[in-house]
C-alpha cells in the first residue's frame, strides 16, 4: 500500500494532535508546520473559517508541495452576537493566550444568565495541493459556555464549554469522548473519504 503524506497547516501543537488522533489508521504520514520551519506565514485575514482554512491549506501547498490540509477553527456565542468567532485565538490580544481569552469571555458574559449562554463550535477543514484548492468542509459543535473553568484537558476554551448531555466541559470530558462530538472530529469526518481516495 503506498503511504500517503498530508501536510496539516497549523503551529498549534494541540489541535495538531487532535487531527492526529482523529486521522489515526487511515495510512497516512502526517507533518506539521514544525517539519517545515521556513514555511510562510498565513495571515489569516478571510471573513469566514472556511475563507482561512481554504488560505492557510493553498499557502502552504505551494511551499511544501504536498497534499495539505488547513483548519480555521473557533467559537461563535450567541449571546455576543457570534464573537469571538474568527478571531478566537486573539480574543484577547498577542501574543495569543487561552486562559487570558477565557477571562475576557467570562467578562463578558458575567451578567448573561445560564439559559442564554448558548454558544458553538465551528471548524472548517480544506483540502490544497500544488494546483490549488480541492474541497471545503465545516463541523459543528453545540454547547453552554460555564461561569468558572472547569478540567484540564484539551485546549482553548474547552474548561468553559459545557457539553449538555453530560453537563461537564469538554475539558472534563476528555479527548476520547471529545472526539466523538467536536466541530473537529465532524468536520475531518467529512473530508476523510477525498482525503483518502486522493
Ligand atoms: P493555527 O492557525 O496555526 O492552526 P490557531 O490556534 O491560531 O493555530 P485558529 O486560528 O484556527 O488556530 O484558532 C482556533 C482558536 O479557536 C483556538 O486557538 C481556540 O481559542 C479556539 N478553538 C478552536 N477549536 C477549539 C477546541 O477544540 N477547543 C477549544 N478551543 C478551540
Amino acid at each position: 500500500m503506498k503511504i500517503r503524506e498530508l501536510v496539516v497547516a497549523t503551529k498549534n501543537k494541540k489541535k495538531m494532535q487532535e487531527i492526529r488522533d482523529l486521522l489515526k489508521g487511515n495510512g497516512i504520514k502526517l507533518y506539521s508546520l514544525a517539519d517545515f520551519p521556513d514555511a510562510p506565514n498565513v495571515r489569516e485575514d478571510g471573513k469566514t473559517f472556511k475563507e482561512n482554512a481554504a488560505k492557510k491549506a493553498v499557502r502552504i501547498a505551494k511551499f511544501t508541495r504536498k497534499l495539505t490540509l488547513g483548519e480555521d477553527s473557533g467559537l461563535e456565542v450567541k449571546a455576543l452576537n457570534g464573537a469571538p468567532g474568527i478571531y478566537s485565538s486573539r480574543f484577547s490580544g498577542w501574543p495569543k493566550d487561552d486562559q487570558r481569552n477565557n477571562r475576557k469571555l467570562l467578562r463578558k458574559l458575567k451578567d448573561v444568565v445560564r439559559s442564554s449562554r448558548g454558544a458553538a463550535y465551528k471548524s472548517a477543514v480544506a483540502l490544497a495541493d500544488i494546483n490549488g484548492l480541492i474541497k471545503v468542509v465545516e463541523g459543528a459543535c453545540s454547547g453552554i459556555i460555564g461561569d468558572a473553568p472547569k478540567g484540564t484537558c484539551g485546549f482553548g476554551y474547552d474548561p468553559l464549554f459545557i457539553i449538555p448531555k453530560y453537563k461537564k466541559t469538554f475539558a472534563q470530558l476528555g479527548e476520547k469522548i471529545k472526539h466523538t462530538m467536536s466541530h473537529r472530529a465532524k468536520a475531518l469526518d467529512k473530508i476523510k473519504k477525498t482525503l483518502i481516495d486522493l
